[in-house]
């Protein structure tokens, strides 16, 4: 098997190469070239300097995410990366793409880094529940200071070339296209330059208000997940001790992270997100259609959100209203939302005007006929959407893709009015839609190969991480929400206040509770309107003019901030309803809180992978993670019931009373997992 690593002399400089697709990961076989390149390199009396670059798009990009779990094979990266530093010959790391993770620290360990002008550097372990363990968290600080130090390993987000040239993380940039060349001719000017710069014999200036305001700052960005505080540990310890006391302490911290289910939650959703894009029975290389037009029906919330999504990845947009005050409303909104976006710094100015001159409003849907993919987010009515479909069935050129943004309904029944089933498909995105990952790919009975395969590699060009879905009604994630209402409701009758029940939620990690999330939709979504007509808690709210956050109460009361508390009218009518029923107080733990909500999404989410409604039940996690804001450090419904126990699961829903999913019953009684 021939090495990843070659080397190269140019004339008394060694370049030492990466060929390691897709992204020259750091594995065994790659450190093993690594170190012995440097040590021909430093061997050789003729070469006076070394430069390490990568071949393909990228430096490393870190540690191979796939050999964590397994026997370590081959020397440790930190091993080499500290052999690369004791040289005595100056080693230049050539940067480009993005050098993340062990490719960042490996750059570290060298005495100089150079790169090109649109390479990114940076320590996203975090996002994966852990932190640099390759001496990053002592030589960053060292090099660059505590400050910019926290923000790279706890936020986890690269910075840029021309960041880390200002920090002093990159000595220089090069040419974009000359990299090799000009890395050799810097090798060549700090050949005979002694001492050699060694970011382990530097020392880090502490810096407690730093620390302090970097912790306040993301204090609620941080809730919940233990590797920022471990990499913040980290970042402290290396101004108040020597390096190898620094060393010592990154690596116990490392190996706690490494061994906690934190992140081995946060591992499985990285690889789940990329699994999410495949879909099993449709050829990798099957041959995609052409979208360089989008049009969209209906410029409410969800149209102005969608279109949003493809303006900004530079595809024109055109729209579409019945009314030019529609019209116009819609298309204020988007540059609204625009502008705002460049008062934060997301946009320039000229890239608003941009986007916004590629969106075509328009009140003809024949101006539709040239697009390749045609997206309705109109009212969520059956009839109104065959209709639509119909008539677009007419203009639409062939070849395009209609899509339909329903929430739940049965896209078949739409595919079904038009002369080309197989060109239709569900596209279920999240609102806000130019904010939430998920875009939930509804696969019709009759929907082509094609076709699915080009929405699902449309997703991430958009800004969007796909999941198919199987037409059932709530497709995946809305269906497995609905099992929740049932059990929150007896928990109210038996006693326990919605606020219990919501901080039960958010101390799990949701963002918010059942009725928290309530009172944000509208209390009087879905209600019949009738205030005579009181059936249930929520009719009596809603009936009370109790709507939610828009009318200022609703199962909770809110000030002029928005900020909820618990209503002595709320208590008073679930009250009213405990009297009148004969349920018996029951008095719940947190954890039985938690199972009575949560198990019995578990049980719906067994089904929907029964009736393969979902490819995996890791589709299913990347679903709630990306729709949901289900904490990745629980890493989705069936990750955690797998953490539970799925036999706790399975006792849990028995101790409540809902039939328990076969496939469900299955895996417990085997001992397996999802
Ligand atoms: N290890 C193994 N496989 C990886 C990988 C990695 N580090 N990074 C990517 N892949 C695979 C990925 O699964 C996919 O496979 C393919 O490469 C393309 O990836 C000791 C402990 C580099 C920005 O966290 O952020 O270093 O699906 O689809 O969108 O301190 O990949 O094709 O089979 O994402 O162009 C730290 C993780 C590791 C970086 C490119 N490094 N990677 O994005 O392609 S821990 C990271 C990324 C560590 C040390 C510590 C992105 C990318 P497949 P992709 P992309």
């Amino acid at each position: 098997m021939t090495s990843p690593i070659r080397t190269e002399r140019h004339d008394d400089v060694l370049v030492i190469v990466s060929n390691n697709p897709p992204v020259n990961a750091l594995g065994a076989a790659v450190r093993s070239g690594l170190e012995a390149g440097i040590k021909e390199g430093v061997a050789d009396a003729s070469i006076k300097a070394m430069v390490i670059r990568c071949d393909g798009r990228t430096f490393f990009a870190g540690a191979d995410i796939t050999e964590f779990g397994k026997p370590m094979q081959g020397p440790g990266l930190g091993t080499v990366i500290d052999m690369i530093e004791a040289s005595d010959k100056p080693v230049v790391a050539a940067i480009h793409g993005t050098a993340l993770g062990g490719g960042c620290e490996v750059t570290l360990g060298c005495h100089y880094r150079v790169a090109v002008p649109s390479a990114k550097i940076g320590t996203p372990e975090v996002k994966l529940g852990l932190l640099p363990g390759a001496g990053g968290t002592q030589r960053i600080p060292r090099i660059a200071g505590v400050k910019l130090a926290l923000q790279m390993t706890a936020t986890g987000d690269p910075i840029s070339a021309k960041a880390a040239h200002e920090a002093g993380l990159i000595d220089r940039i090069v040419g974009e296209d000359s990299l090799e060349a000009d890395a050799i001719a810097f090798a060549r000017e700090v050949a005979d330059t002694r001492p050699l710069p060694r970011a382990s014999e530097k020392t880090a200036a502490a810096d407690p208000a730093a620390v302090e305001e970097f912790k306040k700052a993301n204090a609620r960005k941080f809730r919940g997940f233990d590797a920022p505080a471990a990499n913040i540990r980290c970042v402290e310890a290396s101004t108040t001790g020597t390096f190898a006391d620094g060393i010592a302490i990154e690596r116990d911290e490392f190996m706690k992270l490494m061994m906690g289910t934190q992140s081995a939650a946060q591992r499985y959703m990285f690889f789940a997100e990329r699994q999410a894009a495949k879909v099993d029975d449709i050829p990798a290389d099957t041959q995609l259609r052409k979208i360089a037009k989008v049009g969209v029906v209906g410029a409410g919330t969800m149209g102005g959100g969608i279109s949003m999504n493809f303006l900004s990845a530079g595809i024109p947009v055109t729209i579409v209203e019945t009314a030019q005050e529609a019209l116009d409303r819609g298309v204020g909104v988007i540059r609204k939302n625009y502008e705002n976006s460049a008062k934060k710094g997301r946009f320039t100015q000229e890239k608003v005007e941009a986007m916004m001159g590629i969106l075509i409003p328009t009140l003809d849907l024949n101006d539709l006929a040239d697009c390749d993919l045609i997206i309705e987010a109109i009212y969520e009515n059956m009839d109104v959407k065959k209709e639509l479909f119909g008539k677009l069935d007419g203009i639409a050129k062939q070849g395009a893709i209609l899509a339909s943004n329903t929430s739940y309904l049965n896209v078949n029944e739409m595919a079904d009015v038009t002369s080309r089933p197989g060109d239709v498909i569900g596209m279920h995105f999240f609102s806000p839609a130019n904010v939430m990952k998920l875009l939930e790919v509804v696969r019709g009975a009759k929907t082509a190969p094609d076709v699915l395969a080009t929405v699902m590699a449309l997703a991430k060009p958009i800004g969007k991480v796909a999941v198919v879905s199987g037409v059932c009604p709530g497709f995946i994630g809305n269906r497995m929400l609905s099992q929740r209402g049932g059990p929150a409701n007896t928990m109210l009758m038996q006693g326990v206040p919605p606020e219990r029940i919501d901080k039960a939620l958010t101390d799990f990690g949701m963002p918010m509770g059942v009725y928290q999330m309530s009172d944000l939709a509208g209390v009087d979504i879905g209600w019949h309107r009738d205030p005579n007509r009181i059936e249930t808690i929520r009719d009596a709210l809603a009936a009370k003019g109790r709507w939610g956050q828009k009318t200022k109460k609703g199962w909770y009361d809110y000030d002029e901030n928005r900020n909820p508390s618990p209503s002595p009218e709320v208590a008073e009518i679930i009250e009213e309803f405990r009297s009148k029923s004969n349920q018996a107080r029951r008095d719940y733990t947190d954890d039985e809180i938690i199972g009575a909500l949560l198990y019995p999404m578990v049980n719906e989410g067994a089904k929907i992978l029964d009736e393969g409604m979902a490819q995996r039940a890791s589709d299913i996690d990347v679903v709630w993670i990306y729709g949901y804001g289900w904490p990745v450090y629980r890493g989705g419904p069936m990750f955690w019931a797998n953490t539970v126990g799925l036999d706790k699961v399975v006792a849990g829903l028995e101790k409540n009373g809902v039939p328990v999913a076969p496939l469900l019953k299955r895996k417990a009684e085997a001992g397996e997992k999802f």
